[in-house]
């Protein structure tokens, strides 16, 4: 499992070597396609778990998003933070969580990344700098902007980046949190994994602007990139990360994507706010690891044969997830005691890293 690490990517931003398509080495766009594969893969597994009763409650697929989670997460430091919504098991392996304790938290065992308390929407990695999946839309706004200001009291160089959906925009807390991050200048990059649509409705019936220009009026700065496109989700990020590492101040992104099935596993693929058609041409015509595949088998940077095994190792990968999650006990009844508060010291504040203040 340990190449699924991104701590353990090639070296160098872009893959060190010889720069052969738009600045990308081969060796790390090969990396892209196998880390995409592998989130597809494992959410197609996934998805088969929940058919067949292993894993309950809600549960939300990434299956279509993959560029955005590998091109906004790949170009960040191992030391840096990442904070999402309840669409987060993709956004956790790219950061370094292991695949088999995320199969275990939605199988909500006692291997999961949280001890199969918090589920699907609660994957957490703290060690690696996962700071979670968070159920209430915009929930993890505010968060992202306390974890920006703590990096800056800490007088530190890490960013903190944080995802939120297109819907997310629409929450009281997106503005606050932009207003006072632009405000204090703090370290996080805001990016909306646009989708086009929240749990029932397209975007544009809800907003009278596009997602892009919905942090104009905060003084944070707004790009658009084509989110099934991870060669220029990675530029645009691996741009804006050494300015805000520099002190330059919160930066905003929308994402462009599509997701490529229903908004959690309780709704069809399509549900009755987009057609069949529309979800089909998308899948036809974006699908990030396609779009990906071909250019590189256009540039002669691919063969079918290395396509193949690619495929086979994240399927092992995925396999040997399950099979950890399947193994793992069920939490029992005293595991009910345990986190559920923090230990403090005698002046009643928390123990922070181990020292007494
Ligand atoms: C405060 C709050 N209101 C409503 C919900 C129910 N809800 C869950 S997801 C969702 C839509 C969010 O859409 P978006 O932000 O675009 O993210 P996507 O699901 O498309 O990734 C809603 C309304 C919730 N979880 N939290
Ligand atoms: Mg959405």
């Amino acid at each position: 499992m340990a190449d699924t690490k991104t701590k353990e990517k090639k070296e160098g931003t872009r893959g060190g070597g010889k720069a052969e398509l738009d600045g990308f080495s081969r060796d790390m766009l090969h990396w892209f396609l196998k880390q995409m594969l592998l989130y597809r893969r494992f959410e197609e597994k996934a998805e088969e778990a929940y058919a067949i009763g292993k894993i309950g409650g809600f549960c939300h697929l990434h299956i279509g998003q993959e560029a955005v989670a590998q091109g906004v997460v790949g170009p960040l430091r191992p030391d840096d933070y990442v904070v999402t919504s309840y669409r987060d098991h993709t956004q956790a392996l790219a950061k370094g969580v292991d695949p088999g304790p995320v199969m275990a938290e939605l199988y909500g065992k006692k291997g999961g990344s949280v001890g199969g308390k918090g589920g699907s929407m609660h994957i957490f990695g703290v060690d690696v700098g996962f700071m979670g999946g968070h159920g209430i839309v915009g929930g993890q706004i505010p968060l992202a902007t306390g974890i920006g200001w703590a990096i800056q009291y800490r007088e530190s160089d890490q960013i903190c980046v944080c995802f939120l959906g297109d819907a997310a925009v629409n929450q009281g807390a997106f503005l606050e949190s932009l207003n006072m991050a632009a405000v204090w200048k703090l370290p996080v990059i805001y990016v909306v994994e646009n989708n086009e649509y929240g749990m029932g409705t397209a975007f544009k019936r809800v907003s009278a602007l596009p997602v892009v220009d919905r942090a104009k009026g905060t003084g944070v700065p707004g790009h658009a990139v084509d989110g099934q496109d991870v060669m220029a989700t990675w530029t645009l990020i691996e741009r804006l990360a050494s300015e805000v590492r520099k002190g330059g101040g919160p930066q905003y992104v929308d994402a462009r994507t599509y997701r490529f099935r229903g908004h959690s596993m309780s709704d069809p693929v399509s549900g009755t706010y987009r057609s069949k058609k529309e979800v089909e041409e998308k899948k036809e015509e974006a699908d990030p690891i396609t779009i990906l595949r071909d250019r590189l088998f256009e540039a002669k940077l691919l063969k079918q044969e290395e396509l193949e095994e690619m495929d086979q190792a994240v399927r092992v990968i995925v396999d040997e997830a399950a099979k950890f999650a399947d193994d793992s006990p069920l939490p029992t009844a005293d595991d009910l005691y345990t986190h559920t508060y923090k230990e403090i010291n005698e002046h009643g504040r928390l123990f922070l890293d181990g020292r007494d203040r």
